[in-house]
């Protein structure tokens, strides 16, 4: 395919039928760049500045690589921030994560394609010989059959496929004799017991050793699997089969895919996250392209190009149709539910959407491709990266991230397309974020919390085989890159197969799918797609033009949710009440609840509950409504539960040789200096003696002036940091004594109070787990003089942190008036008795589904402290829309006032609903990542 532009499918119909080769060849087309074209917009990249760029990429793979190899190899992934590989069974276990572990060199193997695609052929040639000499698809795991199959089949089809390519080209790879096929094809046999159930969808876990029957397989006894478990093989097992000639393969992904299409929701076209592999009915039924699903549409899609079987195509075509119709609301993707789709199921996005506008570019569909990778590129700006989800409004949602590439992905393939410069530039900046916040001297490390600044000790695979690809690919231009890129096609985990598998070995596809021709609806067929060679001669402005309303979405606006502004605008319609807006007192919101059938009762207390009766709505859209605004109210108040617990800190290695890129995640106390109110606490770090710090210490002089480590137990927290706040130390860091536990696996907590008043404490404490401890530790066995900075966010890593002096190494505590201290100490208040009677008095709003509001479902807004004025209150941390909230914050203070019926007042929640709530949204965290990483 050439870069010249469109090309000569694009824009025109293309025959039904047509040979396969034709087609898989006109629907990648549609990717086809106008970079040639581009003659105006953002100002154009020098070539010199796109080598530059390219080379930084190359020294940041080599440093990603090279510590794998050297530190964690044969290892399945690097560790860097202990600087060891991760060998499961040897860690704690972190849950379904560990799924894709099968002591099988998974970094390695997921690796070999992208070694080719920089350039590093002599690598590629020695890590295949290492896969061929060290790599055992035998082992006595229970790995996840997705990830098993997008990581190791894909990677090792990767491999053979560029391996076949350079032997072909006659330099290297001369002794190449299949091996990594025959090694696919072992790991092939490997997963087919998982799709022994009637439906044909494959079971989510399989024993590389012992499959599934076996009793020493201990797997085999799940119901559920995620829609993307189930519907992300087609692309690796065909590919598989018309290598090797192995038809059952194929015909296997096929059947589970058959069988997802046939369970689809027949009135939406829309499939659920979760189904049952035994009776096929939708366990979960919410709907969206992000976690669960999104590779299930990128394989619809994808099998089309590169099977150039219709009925993927026609398949693709409806859902998408759906998708746009209901989850689509530019620049927001959002779940609906399957059966009322036009009601939304969150208010949040997840991370992993952000592959969608690269598929939206492979379909063709430009424009909301622009639209959703601008708001997306605008929440990284804010964030530095994408945390795991966020809201509506681009709050953070859940803070990790884990060096997900999928932004990557869309950047590079929006790029192509558009020939925009501004994507170079949106490339450039995730380069540098990568480089400034998750570089550490062994790799790169994933942020724990996006806002602190703080380090997981994980490197995924992925970031290997995807970051690295796209980026290179984005600056490198044609003679870069030793083989033609646009002969392959990517998996979803960018591992690349060539397109003329789509002529060879096709015989039982064609078997499969003649009697899907006969039913194709020709009236939802989109053969063709945009043609950028008229998009954008024409308008060499026209990406700019679609981002530039977007502009300010995230920063200076403030979204109204799950709201469909422009329709409800163009209509003419006032949009509905949102839960975020709600007054208690205002007549016209009384008003419209009534309409909703909602009803406002005044309890006994003097609190209120609400309640709907969707029998009572005025009608079938104003119950709709109702029901989407307790959804929301819910989600709101759960939302504020959490942001009122005290967020972590961050304790960074600021000296050398770590220079910042250290951050580890901290647990806060409720006493002593709050990091969050004051400057940070910058020095030296000092062991006490005795550890426990139970006891005046014996050794103040080593401590003075510093920061004391010290171990927990024997004692109250209060009383060791009384003690080396007597022997002169700056702060205190509190290291669990439960070996092995780290923030990874075990949820942060604050230190207590001993009950008495801690005002006399003026230090800032911190606790850290054991093994983000030992990091601070073992730097002190390295080199001795470590110096910590104490925060509530890292500190940028600038390289001028490594030059930059000490700060006066005066206490920033001591440096607080009491009265100061006083007031701190009264904000962090401790749950009261009061609220935990309150709370064992009334049901918990979590247990409303929203099949219950069908009937009566009820809320307690002064349970769930969603009182308006603390709404605007938690909603405006970020210092936006100020105004709005002030005024709103002075409202609800009359409102107060004139109606003491109205107990919205409470600060603190009760402490089992604040549990209840964390753990909800823990096993909510929990089911996505199960889902899918
Ligand atoms: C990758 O393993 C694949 O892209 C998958 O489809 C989704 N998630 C990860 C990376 O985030």
């Amino acid at each position: 395919m050439s870069e010249a532009g469109g090309g000569p499918g694009c824009g025109f119909p293309v025959p039904q039928r047509a040979p396969w080769s034709l087609v898989a060849a006109t629907a990648a087309l549609c990717l086809v760049s106008a970079t040639s074209v581009w003659t105006a917009g953002a100002a154009p990249m020098s070539r010199e500045e796109k080598q530059k760029l390219g080379n930084q990429v190359l020294e940041m793979f080599d440093h990603a690589y090279g510590n794998y190899m050297e530190h964690a190899y044969p290892a399945d992934e690097l560790m860097p921030l202990t600087c060891r590989g991760r060998v499961r069974g040897q860690e704690p276990s972190r849950g379904d994560v560990d799924d894709a572990l099968g002591k099988f060199s998974l970094t390695l193997i997921d690796s070999l394609d992208t070694l080719v695609v920089l350039n590093k052929t002599k690598e590629f040639e020695d890590a295949v010989r290492k896969v061929l000499r060290d790599v055992n698809l035998d082992n006595d795991v229970v790995v996840s059959v997705f990830e098993t199959n997008i990581r190791v089949l894909g990677g090792l089809l990767g491999g053979h496929s560029l391996a076949i390519m350079l032997k072909e080209k006659g330099e290297y790879m001369q002794w190449y004799n299949d091996e990594l096929l025959q090694m696919a094809k072992q790991l092939g046999y490997k997963l087919l017991p998982a799709f022994n159930t009637t439906s044909g969808l494959p079971y989510p876990r399989i024993n590389l050793k012992f499959g599934i029957r076996k009793p020493e397989a201990r797997t085999g006894t799940e119901t559920d699997t995620c829609t993307a478990c189930a519907g992300t093989l087609i692309l690796e097992f065909a590919a598989l089969s018309r290598f090797t000639g192995a038809t059952i393969f194929e015909e296997y992904a096929r059947k589970a895919l058959d069988f997802l299409w046939e369970k689809r929701q027949r009135s939406s076209n829309l499939v659920g996250v979760t189904i049952n592999i035994h009776t096929g009915d939708w366990v979960r039924k919410d709907s969206g392209v992000g976690a669960g699903i999104d590779s299930y549409y990128e394989y619809l899609l994808k099998a089309y190009v590169l099977l150039g079987d219709d009925s993927f195509l026609e398949r693709f075509n409806t859902h998408y149709d759906a998708i746009m119709r209901y989850i689509s609301q530019p620049p927001l993707l959002l779940d609906v539910h399957i059966h009322k789709p036009m009601l939304n199921a969150r208010t949040w996005m997840d991370a992993l959407l952000a592959f969608f506008p690269g598929l939206q570019v492979l379909k063709g569909d430009i424009r909301p491709a622009i639209e959703t990778h601008e708001m997306l590129y605008q929440v990284i700006k804010k964030h530095n990266f994408l945390p795991e989800a966020f809201t509506t409004d681009f709050r953070v949602h859940w803070a990790q991230h884990p060096l997900r590439p999928e932004f990557a992905e869309s950047t590079y393939f929006l790029y192509k397309a558009t020939g925009d410069p501004y994507y170079l530039e949106v490339g450039k900046t995730l380069i540098e974020n990568l480089n400034k916040y998750a570089r550490v001297p062994c790799g790169f490390a994933a942020m724990k919390d996006v806002r602190t600044g703080s380090h997981e000790d994980r490197m995924d695979s992925f970031f290997l085989a995807e970051m690295f690809k796209y980026l290179y690919l984005l600056f490198a231009d044609k003679e870069d890159i030793i083989f033609d890129i646009e002969d392959y096609i990517f998996t979803t985990e960018a591992h690349l197969l060539p397109l003329w598998l789509s002529t060879t070995n096709q015989s039982m596809s064609k078997k499969n799918t003649t009697s899907e021709y006969t039913e194709l609806d020709d009236s939802n067929f989109d053969w063709t797609c945009p043609n950028t060679q008229i998009l954008f001669p024409n308008d060499p402005l026209y990406a700019q033009s679609i981002r530039e309303p977007l502009k300010n979405v995230v920063d200076k606006s403030c979204p109204r949710g799950i709201i469909r502004v422009e329709e409800s605008f163009r209509s003419g319609a006032k949009p509905p009440l949102r839960a975020r807006d709600f007054m208690a007192t205002n007549p016209e919101h009384l008003e419209i609840l009534k309409k909703m059938g909602v009803s406002l009762i005044h309890l006994k207390d003097g609190r209120v509950q609400l309640v709907q009766h969707a029998i009572q709505a005025a009608s079938s859209i104003d119950a709709e409504d109702g029901l989407r605004f307790m959804q929301e109210m819910i989600e709101l108040s759960s939302q504020q539960q959490k942001e009122q617990q005290l967020p972590p800190r961050a304790v960074q290695i600021v000296s050398h040789p770590f220079f910042g890129r250290v951050v580890l995640t901290a647990g806060p106390a409720q006493f002593g200096l709050d990091l969050s109110k004051h400057k940070e606490t910058r020095g030296f770090v000092a062991s006490s003696k005795p550890y426990n710090g139970c006891s005046e210490l014996t050794n103040p002089e080593a401590v003075m002036g510093k920061i004391a480590l010290i171990q927990r137990g024997q004692c109250m927290f209060a009383e060791k940091a009384r003690n080396i706040q007597n022997a002169g130390a700056i702060g205190g860091i509190v290291i669990d004594d439960n070996e092995g536990s780290s923030s990874d696996t075990a949820p942060l907590f604050q230190m207590a109070g001993d009950g008495k008043d801690t005002d006399d404490i003026k230090i800032p404490m911190l606790f850290l787990f054991s093994k983000e401890g030992s990091i601070i530790l073992d730097a002190i066995r390295e080199y001795e003089e470590v110096e910590v900075l104490l925060s509530d966010k890292a500190k940028d890593r600038d390289p001028e942190m490594e030059n930059e002096e000490q700060p006066s190494s005066e206490n920033d505590s001591q440096n607080q008036s009491a009265e100061q201290m006083t007031s701190i100490s009264q904000e962090v208040d401790l749950i009261d008795q009061e609220s935990l009677e309150e709370s064992s008095l009334n049901s918990h709003p979590e247990s409303l589904s929203p099949a219950d509001t069908d009937n009566a479902a009820s809320v307690s807004p002064s349970e769930q402290n969603s009182n308006p004025a603390e709404n605007h209150e938690t909603t405006s941390l970020d210092g936006e829309c100020t105004d709005l909230d002030n005024q709103l914050q002075e409202q609800s203070e009359t409102e107060e006032d004139s109606s003491p019926n109205v107990s919205w007042g409470k600060k603190v929640q009760p402490i089992d609903s604040i549990l209840a709530d964390w753990n909800e949204d823990i096993e909510a965290f929990e089911m996505m990542e199960k889902d899918e990483l």
